[in-house]
């Protein structure tokens, strides 16, 4: 990669300090850089004390066969129990661990007792299904907390899950069951989404037609909308059925703290999805240490939002293993913003007061998008800090989330990670770091990141390159599941030794790191490389700008022109596109240079993302060059693609 233009493209000089009050309260400090700089596994040793061991663990890191990691593995532990009884047993019962809002307006309060109870009572189901150790459960739920209710008891039995995305297809779903070779689907009649009940269940009707499915014996079905359900006698079986009768009694057995924990499944871009797979000590330690330390979290005062699916990673680790292994007490919410009303999310942090909120830039710019005066009508105040994750977040959506939500005052904490390390990576620290808008700034204190050029060297500080992890981390993925060469392929192969996460990112003088996309989607413009990030942030900070998505076409002069899809706001919409097109244009060239100027710029009313909030610039990639389009089950809405072309002049 050409350093200099992706690193002297965008300038941002705006920094935060941390609130005094927070710093000085701060679960972590400083010092926990310069110990685990002393000493890493020292200091992941001290980490994992953070969990209940049946047997302590002696050994922290086995690295002999590299890059195939143990950690902790001679200590074992119940995962449930570390989430759940510990808290019970300390005394903490009666907190709330999940305060549940169904997007009827529907809500539940499941306390630290009660979780106890229901997790007991749905292992015992699971045993009497036959479920056992090491057996694979597939998970395709709505949000709601039988969800994590089911979740949980498949740790409690050692029965590795697989979370599916509920807005999958039935294809996507079949695909994974075959590939987990699953024996049991929890899952529910429908959930509620957009104002109406989204039926589940034929979904997996149809998957176990599919195939590769036969081994699935048993359906465990919620109730949850009371839609009609097909039913078949002797395989499909009702949660209220088999779930209610058992005893509210189990005791935790302890595995090994490298049994699987999970199964979750990438989709990438090409190819069959990748079954990543979590263990249970190592992976427990690192979400609960960064639950800790990057959210600040005070268990006894908090009330922790993320606003992630369960079927992404954001909401295996930020909603049910670090916040409960850390006795939080808990927001659930089943549905979108924007039901009934665009203020519905904040409606939720007013009537719940709460403090840390955790969500993806796609939504944030999406309450731009709706508008100022949407969050002003409600009381934030109990919030004091906000995070983000999914996608690098602009500068000005940064600057926007921390003005309009965090009142000008609560710190802003992009956490850079993946399905693929388990845990947040890269992040500032709240009571630690002066913020900068749209810079992830530092790896955590234990974490190795560092940026390479082409040859494997370390960039300096001011470059850009390729992100890696140097050293092994606890909540690593352990294989890809049955494929243990594509994951050597994929992630070791192309700097030895190193963990090679597939994102982009640069340097800045003071050595904070700045992610700029997935290096698939990084552009060759006459022989500079550009980040699609920057040109979008660029394009973002123009007044009329409510998202932007870049591509690089292919271009006979200039190898490849760049292309943006761009959503305007509310009233820009309707002037006169041309003369705006231009100004944008020139907006860009003033902001990063000639360089970067769009060759095309196409006002859109969508963009296709993933479920997990991601632009799919891969399918705007085979519009810009007139291709037929790619792969599009991964869409969170796929009629999403057709209005785009329907919205295209017809030379485009
Ligand atoms: C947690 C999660 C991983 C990819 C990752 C990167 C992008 C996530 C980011 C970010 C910039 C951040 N990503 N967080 N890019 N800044 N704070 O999203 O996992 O769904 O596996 O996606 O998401 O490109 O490589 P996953």
């Amino acid at each position: 990669m050409s350093n200099e233009s992706l690193a002297n493209l965008l300038r941002e000089e705006r920094r935060f300090e941390p609130p005094a009050e927070l710093a000085a309260n701060a679960n972590v400090t400083a010092e926990a850089y310069e110990q685990a700089r002393a000493d890493r596994l020292g200091f992941w040793a001290e980490q994992a004390r953070r969990l209940s061991w049946s047997t302590e663990p002696t050994e922290t890191l086995d690295w002999s066969n590299p890059p195939f990691a143990k950690w902790f593995q001679d200590g074992r532990l119940n995962v449930a129990y570390n989430c759940v009884d510990r808290h019970v047993e300390a005394g903490n019962g009666d907190r709330v661990a999940i305060h549940f809002e169904g997007e009827p307006g529907d809500s539940r309060t499941l306390t630290y007792a009660e979780l106890q109870r229901e997790v007991s009572k749905a292992a015992n189901a699971l045993l009497e299904l036959g479920v056992r150790t090491g057996d694979r459960v597939a998970v395709y739920m709505p949000m709601i907390p039988e969800t994590v209710v089911a979740m949980l008891a498949c740790a409690r039995i050692g029965a590795p899950h697989s979370v599916v995305f509920g807005g999958f297809s039935a294809d996507a779903l079949a695909t994974r069951i075959n590939d987990a070779d699953a024996r049991v689907v929890i899952t529910a009649d429908g959930g509620y989404r957009k104002g109406s009940a989204s039926a589940l269940k034929p979904a997996v009707d149809e998957a176990l037609t599919r195939p590769g499915t036969e081994n699935v014996r048993n359906v465990l079905v919620v109730r949850r909308t009371g839609q009609d359900v097909e039913w078949t006698e002797g395989r499909d079986v009702w949660w209220h059925d088999v779930v209610e009768r058992q005893s509210d009694e189990h005791t935790p057995e302890a595995f090994d703290a490298e049994h699987p924990l999970f199964i979750l499944y990438t989709s990438g871009t090409t190819g069959k999805p990748k079954g990543i797979l979590h263990t249970s000590g190592g992976y427990l330690t690192q979400v609960a240490y960064t639950h800790h330390a990057v959210f600040d979290l005070k268990p006894e005062t908090d009330v922790f939002w993320c606003s992630a699916d369960v079927g992404w990673v954001t909401g295996h680790s930020y909603i049910v293993y670090g916040p409960l292994a850390n006795g939080a007490t808990e927001v659930l919410y089943e549905g979108t913003p924007d039901s009934p009303h665009k203020g519905r999310w904040w409606e939720i942090i007013q009537k719940y007061g709460v403090t840390i909120f955790y969500t993806a830039p796609t939504a944030i710019r999406a309450c731009m998008k709706w508008g100022d005066d949407i969050p002003a009508e409600f009381d934030l105040s109990s919030l004091r800090l906000l995070g983000s994750v999914g996608e690098p977040i602009n500068p000005e959506a940064w600057v926007w989330y921390r003005e309009h939500i965090g009142a000008g005052s609560t710190p802003v904490v992009d956490t850079w990670w993946q399905t693929e390390t388990g845990g947040i990576m890269i992040s500032p620290l709240p009571g630690v770091t002066a913020t900068k808008p749209g810079s992830a700034q530092v790896a955590l204190p234990g974490i190795a990141a560092t940026v390479l050029d082409d040859e494997a060297r370390e960039v300096p500080d001011g470059s850009g390159g390729y992100l890696v992890l140097t050293e092994p981390w606890p909540s690593m993925l352990r294989t890809i599941w049955g494929d243990d060469q594509r994951f050597l392929d994929t992630y070791w192969s192309r700097f030895e030794g190193r963990y090679f996460a597939g994102d982009g990112a640069k340097k800045d003088d003071d050595g904070d790191i700045w992610l700029l996309g997935r290096v698939d989607d990084v552009m060759l413009v006459s022989g500079h490389n550009i980040s699609t990030t920057e040109v979008e942030s660029a394009l973002v900070s123009h007044p009329s700008v409510a998202e932007a998505a870049v591509v690089g076409a292919t271009d006979p002069q200039t190898t490849q022109a760049i292309c943006a899809f761009v959503i305007l706001r509310g009233s820009a919409a309707e002037t006169e596109q041309d003369e705006l097109v231009t100004e944008l244009r020139n907006h860009v060239a003033k902001q990063l240079g000639p360089i970067a100027k769009p060759s095309r710029i196409l006002p859109v009313a969508e963009l296709p993302k993933t479920r997990s909030g991601k632009i799919m610039r891969r399918l705007l990639r085979d519009i810009a060059e007139n291709r037929e389009l790619g792969d599009v089950t991964t869409l969170t809405d796929s009629s999403v693609m057709e209005l785009i072309q329907k919205q295209l002049p017809a030379s485009g």
